[in-house]
């Protein structure tokens, strides 16, 4: 929507937002369903100011995705293999490693890991994957499974998510991605990923990291069949759990990709991204930081998202898999100089960080 829809009385509220001033979800909704994405962009904009300044983080990543050997089968997703089919795939320890040395002579800072739920792989290769990543690159942070994966882990071996958490952080577990949020509503997770942990239980393992100091990311996936009431109720679910136990560092909206898989959606639009980028920015005042994922946004869409609230640019990445298996038309990773030379062009200040937003 390119004219405003919002009541003068609306209009002023958002010209007028304090920093960091909290809102409700029915201003939230109004504001996604009837501002101009200008309004809300200039609004979001002014927040992320506030915060960040002219900064605009990026960091120097290494994606390892060790297997796509998954027994949920949910409905957006074109990445995962069910046992035994053409096309799956397992990294060994030995294969693992190897993506990890040949690029040692890079300042990596962060490896981030995810995999399928694949029933074939001991809880000891997690452990030992998180150790190989310690000892390969003792620098780096190492951001790994995500909360469905911890909820498997705990499963499988019998045992509860906080002694998996515990045992993990023991060897190696410095972070959680945030994927596998999905969209929280349980009417949407039904139709998306019927098979996948339900929203308590992703929120609950969350805060259990969180107790434990373990820092988390979080996540939606829109752009698909979900409304805009799905995406506020989403964030007010966050919110909520950010106020109880605070930890997590940044928000990822994560536009679908809509190829080669089971649901029929189209993704969302340019103006959809943005829209969603300043809404997040504008309803999270508890979460730090919110992030243009430029593998799945594609880069412009990424660079504009600067200007509409987001101040993070994620990494080098080099080797996404997850969008690209969904059709997702940008590179699979950028080189550092490309990262930042992008970042640059938008006319905001490149920032290398670590995955916890340390300046570097
Ligand atoms: O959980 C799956 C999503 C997520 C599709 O924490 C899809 O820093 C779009 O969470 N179209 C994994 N998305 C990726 C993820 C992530 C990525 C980068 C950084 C971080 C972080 C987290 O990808 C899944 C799911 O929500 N996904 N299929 C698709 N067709």
């Amino acid at each position: 929507m390119i004219e405003s829809g919002l009541d003068s009385a609306a209009k002023k509220r958002l010209s007028t937002l304090k920093a960091g001033e909290r809102i409700d979800p029915e201003f939230a909704l109004e504001i996604a369903r009837n501002a101009s994405v200008h309004e809300l962009g200039e609004a979001a904009l002014k927040q992320r100011r506030a915060r960040h300044g002219d900064k605009a983080y990026y960091v120097y990543n290494q994606h390892l995705n060790y297997t796509n050997v998954c027994r949920n089968q949910c409905r957006f997703c074109a990445f995962f293999k069910k046992a035994g089919e053409e096309g799956g795939y397992t990294y060994s320890l030995e294969e693992a490693r190897k993506r990890l040395t040949d690029r040692i002579h890079e300042p990596i800072r962060e490896i981030h890991i995810t995999g399928g739920l694949n029933p074939d792989l001991p809880y000891q290769y997690y452990l030992d994957l998180l150790a190989l990543c310690k000892e390969v690159r003792p620098q780096a942070v190492v951001k790994a499974f995500t909360a469905v994966e911890v909820a498997h882990f705990a499963d499988t071996l019998g045992t509860d998510e906080a002694t998996v958490l515990r045992e993990m952080k023991a060897v190696g577990l410095d972070a959680l991605p945030g994927g596998g949020a999905e969209v929280f509503s349980p009417a949407m997770r039904e139709q998306l990923c019927p098979e996948k942990v339900t929203a308590d239980r992703w929120l609950h393992i969350h805060g259990l990291a969180h107790d434990m100091g373990i820092k988390t990311n979080s996540t939606m996936l829109f752009g698909h069949i979900e409304s805009w009431e799905d995406r506020i109720y989403h964030m007010e679910r966050l919110r909520a759990a950010e106020d109880e136990k605070p930890g997590f560092i940044v928000f990822i909206p994560l536009a679908y990709q809509p190829r080669n898989n089971a649901l029929s959606a189209a993704g969302p639009t340019g103006e959809d991204y943005l829209r969603t980028i300043s809404v997040s920015r504008l309803f999270l005042d508890n979460i730090p930081h919110i992030k243009a994922y430029w593998a799945f946004s594609g880069i412009k869409a990424a660079q504009m998202a600067l200007w509409a609230g987001a101040d993070d640019f994620d990494g080098t990445i080099v080797e996404e898999k997850i969008g690209h298996a969904a059709g997702a038309d940008s590179p699979k990773g950028m080189t550092i100089s490309e990262l930042v030379e992008t970042i640059a062009a938008t006319g905001f200040t490149p920032v290398e960080r670590d995955t916890f937003f340390a300046e570097l």
